[in-house]
């Protein structure tokens, strides 16, 4: 697929704000700092779309992206929300999680994970969460640029046993040197066909 445009469109703190924009949608979601943001950059190849690197934690909103006038991206707030007060901690997921369940032009959800982190049960959780929803969930394994090709074999061989999915199902990612990137938007590509 080629990109020929990318815009933002909203930002949202509540369901209230959501926008309507009529187009299918791909969410992005995994734990701060895992590289949500600069994955939808590397996607649609622009640097600073969206922001990265903040302070882990503090994305409370969701943010929309139209690409080519025909999707959107949408940048979730991330889990792991340790630097957040209480209150504002207890409103984040059900955000989330009723955006995931409830939007009807949601095709897919990318589930974002460090590739250098061991999943957890929290991570088991969430993938389970996702499958119980009868949606199509991708597994990106980001970062893989800090890893040797011997590693990134070995922790896609680990993931695919833990959560008992085909090797072909988890998607290694660099938003540094693009790997990933054709595999994602060909997975895109084939949701809007
Ligand atoms: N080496 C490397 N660093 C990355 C990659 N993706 C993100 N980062 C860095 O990880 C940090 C968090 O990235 P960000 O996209 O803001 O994560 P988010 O909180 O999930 O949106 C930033 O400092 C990024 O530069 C990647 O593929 N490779
Ligand atoms: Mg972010």
């Amino acid at each position: 697929m080629k990109i020929t445009g990318a815009r933002f469109l909203q930002s949202a703190h509540q369901p209230s704000q959501y926008p309507n924009p009529g187009l299918p949608e791909f969410a992005f979601y995994g734990k701060s700092n895992t590289g949500k943001s600069s994955l939808i950059n590397c996607l649609v190849q622009r640097k600073t779309l969206v922001k990265t690197g903040g302070r882990p934690g503090v994305t409370t909103e969701v943010n929309w992206f139209v690409v080519n006038e025909s999707f959107c991206l949408v940048d979730l707030p991330g889990t792991g929300y340790a630097k957040l007060p209480g209150s504002q901690k207890a409103s984040l997921e059900p955000m989330v999680t009723e955006y995931c369940a409830g939007r009807e032009k949601l095709r897919a959800v990318f589930y974002l994970m460090d590739l250098r982190r061991e999943p957890g049960d929290s991570e088991m959780a969430v993938v389970e969460w996702f499958q119980s929803l009868e949606r199509p969930v991708a597994l990106v394994g980001t970062k893989a640029d800090k890893l040797s090709k011997n590693q990134l074999q070995k922790a896609l061989s680990h993931w695919s046993e833990v959560f008992g999915l085909e090797r072909d199902s988890l998607f290694p990612t660099s938003s540094e040197t693009g790997l990933g990137r054709d595999a994602l938007l060909s997975v895109i590509g084939g949701l809007l066909r």
